[in-house]
């Protein structure tokens, strides 16, 4: 392979995935109840095709030879997250033994194969015990989670070098708070803005005890960072874009990185009547408490508009001082997904990281290609997903772009190794290099995963 692009020495090859997506055995090991156990329980209906978190590809007792795949398509690193459910099962207390066991064998087996594990703490999973009592609406719940983070330093802190605290703190307040498609499926903005403010305080709490354990790696933090852009250059899309980007990005970005909210938006909270219950030490600990690394997931972008006062019945918190989605015409879109495909927002996004918040080393954490129906793309036996081939090499060549211009990018994972369970859209989206078959388990590599391959042992492409 001629290599146009090349990559900076070191950088990261590989994918993501999360526990209550892959790993199954949603009973068994010792693991305690999460939220999507019991939500699953309770609605199954709201899941496509009925299909709930007990369905999946089985990582828990098939880890060794997904870990033996990982390695044959050339990966260099692999993030998935710790179950706080199956290490301490009601979320605070005792931890099991038998999580233990097998976070350390998966952690050893990554190493034995020269696959850097990154480990995040958190991805949309709590536990159920916790989440009865208000989850992260509860203050409580932030010294807990901080609690739990320790004891994964302190079990896995001797080998793991790369450790992240939360994914994409924005869903769980989106969807758990906002938007009804997480439980709690409440719908109520001022405990929202509690819970998002709770979980940057847990974050940096959790940073905290990392920092005194003097453990010898970095810990950051994994922002799905949605580039906003407006329908036009009128002031009143502009201000649209503006908010979207300070409530969605900034919220979040603003303390992880530079330690503290951007006062235009504490403003704007205290003018509606929305600003979260906080002491004032909390701030301390948030501005002492700054992230390592920052993991960026990037899917699409955001399309803003003002406000044109219409109520949107699919939209219940889109007050009038806040912004309107909006659909631009001719948008390049995913035709199996249905999502935009913008591959210079990548490039956005790093700019804006290497402008405004001190070139903070970062990485892509996630981006992908989600498809449905996937098996229409089977010939001889293999998927040939093409059109994830060159929704990655878009990508890439605007990160590459970035890095010559100097952002301090450091990896590109790919959502995700193997088709996955994914929330309320279970199986109905396929993204993996993989493809899995739920009945016999059986796993077959995608065109894209021996594209990859060459990608990462190039450095390039
Ligand atoms: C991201 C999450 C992942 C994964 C992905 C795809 O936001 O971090 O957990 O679910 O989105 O989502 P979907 O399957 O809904 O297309």
């Amino acid at each position: 392979m001629t290599v146009q692009y090349k990559f900076p020495d070191n950088f990261w090859w590989g994918s993501a995935a999360s526990a209550t997506q892959m790993e199954g055995a949603a009973h068994e090991g010792g693991k305690g109840e999460n939220i999507w156990d019991h939500w699953y329980k309770r609605e199954p209906n709201r899941f496509f095709d009925g299909v709930g978190p007990e369905t999946t590809s089985d990582f828990y007792y098939r880890y060794k030879e997904d870990i033996q795949r990982m390695k044959e398509i050339g990966h260099n690193s692999f993030r998935f997250s710790i179950s706080w459910a199956r290490l301490i099962p009601g979320g605070e207390g005792e931890v099991n033994q038998e999580a233990v066991n097998f976070y350390n064998d998966v952690i050893n087996e990554l190493l034995k194969y020269d696959i850097e594990p990154f480990v995040n703490l958190y991805h949309f999973d709590m536990p159920k015990e916790q989440q009865d009592k208000g989850g992260f609406e509860n203050r409580d719940v932030v010294a807990l989670f901080a609690e739990y983070a320790k004891q994964c330093f302190d079990l896995f802190g001797d080998r793991v070098k790369m450790w992240f605290t939360f994914n994409e703190p924005i869903v769980p307040v989106e969807g758990g708070y906002l938007y009804d498609f997480h439980y709690p499926n409440i719908v109520d903005a001022q405990k929202a803005f509690q819970v998002a403010y709770h979980t940057m305080l847990a974050s940096a709490l959790a940073i905290s005890h990392f920092r005194k354990l003097d453990i010898k790696g970095q810990i950051g933090i994994i922002l799905n960072l949605t580039p906003s852009y407006p329908r036009s250059q009128h002031p009143a899309d502009l201000k649209a874009a503006h908010r979207a980007d300070l409530f969605f990005n900034r919220s979040f970005l603003d303390p992880a990185v530079l330690g503290e909210f951007p006062t235009e938006l504490i403003e704007l909270l205290k003018e509606y009547e929305h600003l979260p219950a906080y002491k004032e030490e909390d701030l301390t600990v948030i501005k002492e408490n700054t992230v390592d690394i920052l993991g960026v997931n990037y899917y699409q972008p955001r399309r803003v508009k003002a406000k044109d006062h219409v109520p949107n019945p699919d939209s219940p918190f889109m007050p009038d001082w806040f912004f309107d989605n909006y659909e631009m015409p001719g948008r390049k879109m995913n035709p199996y997904r249905g999502w935009e495909i913008y591959e210079k927002g990548i490039y956005d996004i790093m700019i804006n990281l290497k402008n405004n918040y001190g070139n903070i080393p970062s990485f892509i954490s996630e981006n992908g290609m989600g498809v449905q129906d996937e098996h229409r793309f089977l010939k001889d036996g293999r998927i040939e997903d093409d059109y994830r081939i060159n929704f990655i090499k878009g990508h890439l060549t605007w990160l590459h772009k970035a890095i010559e211009e100097g952002c301090h990018t450091k990896g590109y994972h790919l959502w995700t190794f193997m088709d996955n369970w994914s929330w309320m859209n279970a199986y109905k989206n396929r993204y993996g290099f993989y493809s899995v078959n739920l009945e016999t388990q059986e796993r077959t590599a995608k065109k894209s995963a021996y594209w990859f391959k060459e990608v990462a042992e190039n450095n390039g492409f």
